[in-house]
């Protein structure tokens, strides 16, 4: 029932060849759309449930970027219509209207957050947020100079990507290993990062190592921005819900051959050795400057305001059976 298309998307999410908060969001609306336009559907209800299939198979893939369930709550909530041909239409409407709000909210944040940053400053990055280089690139277009320097982000090295999109435009890159952080924050004005779920108390979900770089830039006193839509506010820590933190697999740390190298003594019934591999951290409030998002710039403790009025009607899990 749940349509092919759909199937690839959830796996490709899950492997992280689709990955990166806003990026997930948008697959999973492309996805929804998919899944009405190609289905048989015989009956309005079997179309619904047909679509709630669909966008849990999607909700299921990881657990911590919300972009992922406020984009499949913004299109559920969009289908209506007494005939299948009806809810159809609705749901590729919907898909569009989404799409095309997630376009202008990138553009609107990239805006506010070039703003802050000044003609010859240079950024720190961390892992690869398209909304963090938003700003860098409205910034440029605004005609100043911008250098960066990028952490290679251990174990998945999304650094890579943020440093080629960011040559790409011209932008003069140090690539750093991760350690090597705090040695540079001397040589940077700002870091900047994107995250994958923004919480009440405006604490920050993103990238492991997050956290660690932003207690050392305020030991150095260079600002942390926080670039997000609104789409990373996560609803349900307005009724005192934690964000759940992604533990991925082994793999992406050790090789099988490593494993065995380190490990060769273990009982294999009984390890020794445990390797944890959590995909995101926490950063306290105090340790961010200011979240930047296409409503304008934030103190994190502010964002709660913001959060209610967006998202204060309480959340619903359209996807349910
Ligand atoms: C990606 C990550 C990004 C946020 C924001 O983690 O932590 O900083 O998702 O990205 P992963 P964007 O690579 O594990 O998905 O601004 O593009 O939404």
């Amino acid at each position: 029932m749940v349509h092919e298309e759909v199937e690839e998307t959830a796996a490709d999410i899950a492997e992280m060849e689709i990955r990166g908060a806003a990026t997930i969001a948008r697959a999973a609306a492309d996805a929804l759309r998919t899944q009405a336009h190609e289905s048989e559907a015989d009956s309005p209800e079997a179309f619904r449930e047909e679509l709630r299939a669909a966008a849990r198979r999607l909700h299921e893939t990881r657990p911590t970027a919300v972009s992922l369930p406020n984009a499949l709550r913004y299109v559920l909530r969009g289908m209506e219509g007494d005939s299948v041909v009806d809810l159809r239409a609705s749901v590729v409407e919907t898909v569009e209207e989404f799409e095309a709000e997630l376009d202008v909210a990138q553009e609107n944040l990239g805006q506010v957050g070039a703003n802050r940053l000044r003609d010859g400053d240079t950024v720190m990055t961390h892992c690869h947020s398209t909304d963090a280089l938003s700003c860098v690139k409205a910034a440029l277009e605004d005609g100043k100079e911008i250098s960066a320097v990028v952490k290679e982000t251990r174990p998945r090295k999304q650094g890579h990507i943020t440093a080629r999109q960011l040559r790409e435009w011209g932008v003069d890159v140090t690539l750093v290993v991760d350690n090597a952080a705090r040695r540079y924050l001397d040589d940077v004005d700002h870091v900047l990062v994107g995250a994958d779920s923004i919480a009440a108390d405006g604490s920050v979900v993103n990238k492991i190592g997050t956290s660690g770089l932003a207690v050392n830039a305020r030991e150095r006193g260079v600002p942390v921005m926080v670039a997000a839509q609104t789409l990373k506010l996560h609803p349900d820590t307005l009724t005192g819900h934690t964000v759940e933190i992604e533990m991925r697999d082994e793999s992406e740390v050790l090789t099988e051959s490593e494993r065995a190298d380190i490990a060769a003594g273990d009982d294999p019934e009984d390890p020794g050795l445990t390797v944890e591999n959590p995909a995101f951290d926490v950063t306290p409030p105090r340790y961010v400057d200011a979240i930047v998002t296409e409503r304008g710039q934030f103190p994190p403790e502010s964002i709660v305001t913001l959060m209610r009025e967006l998202y204060g009607g309480g959340t619903t899990e359209p996807w349910a059976k």
